[in-house]
């Protein structure tokens, strides 16, 4: 299994190493000390857990870069009865927020991966709001909140008709979080509402 749960190809071999990575004579890859280094500092992961991640992402990726592609396969696979390519669109560009590169690194995936797993509540929610601001102005519409909740509801393979229409859930969460009621949550306003407010964050940041 890889690095997202995706089962290895036999015949994969690295075959476009990027300057990540350092290939033995067996045409394994290692990762260098200073990647290790620079994710020991970075990340909360010990180094036995770097190199565990390290082996699932080259399983995954063995070009040493992860490429959308690649991603909506991995979720894909773990959610065969959904529709992924929409969320990963949105997952994907708060992992490269940039959107300098078409495919992550590996530093960059365990830097993402580290607030995901190891992150306080804040860090967890900010990475939340980022995904729901698709336009990364700072605050989230209407229509980016439906956006993002109907990927959500089509990689789960959700019924999205009555009451369970994206656009009502937004509409319910709207009026219990934007406080000040312009039609646009603030990062104050999603933090503030998400903590007090279990059903709202089952709903916006069901993994948190
Ligand atoms: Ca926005
Ligand atoms: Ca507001």
């Amino acid at each position: 299994m890889g690095c997202c749960g995706s089962a290895q190809k036999k015949h994969d071999k690295p075959t476009r190493p990027s300057n990540l990575v350092r290939l033995n004579n067996d045409a394994r890859s290692d990762l260098s000390d200073a990647i290790i280094n620079d994710l020991l500092t970075k990340t909360k992961f010990s180094k036995q857990e770097i190199l565990d991640w390290w082996h699932g992402f080259l399983a995954d990726c063995p070009t040493g870069l992860l490429d959308k592609k690649k991603f909506i396969e991995v979720y894909q696979y773990r959610y065969p009865n959904g529709k992924a390519k929409n969320f990963c669109n949105h997952v994907f560009r708060t992992f490269n927020p940039d959107m300098k590169t078409h495919a992550i690194d590996f530093q960059r995936f365990m830097c993402a991966i580290d607030i995901t797993l190891n992150g306080s509540t804040d860090e967890k929610l900010e990475w939340a709001f980022a995904m729901y601001d698709v336009n990364g102005d700072q605050r989230i519409s209407k229509h980016e909140m439906s956006s993002v909740v109907q990927s959500m509801f089509d990689l789960l393979g959700k019924d999205k008709r009555g009451g369970n229409n994206p656009r009502r859930h937004v509409d319910q969460i709207f009026s219990r979080i934007d406080v000040n009621q312009d039609n646009y949550v603030s990062k104050e306003e999603f933090l503030r509402g998400c903590k007090a407010d279990e059903q709202i964050r089952t709903i916006l940041a069901p993994h948190y």
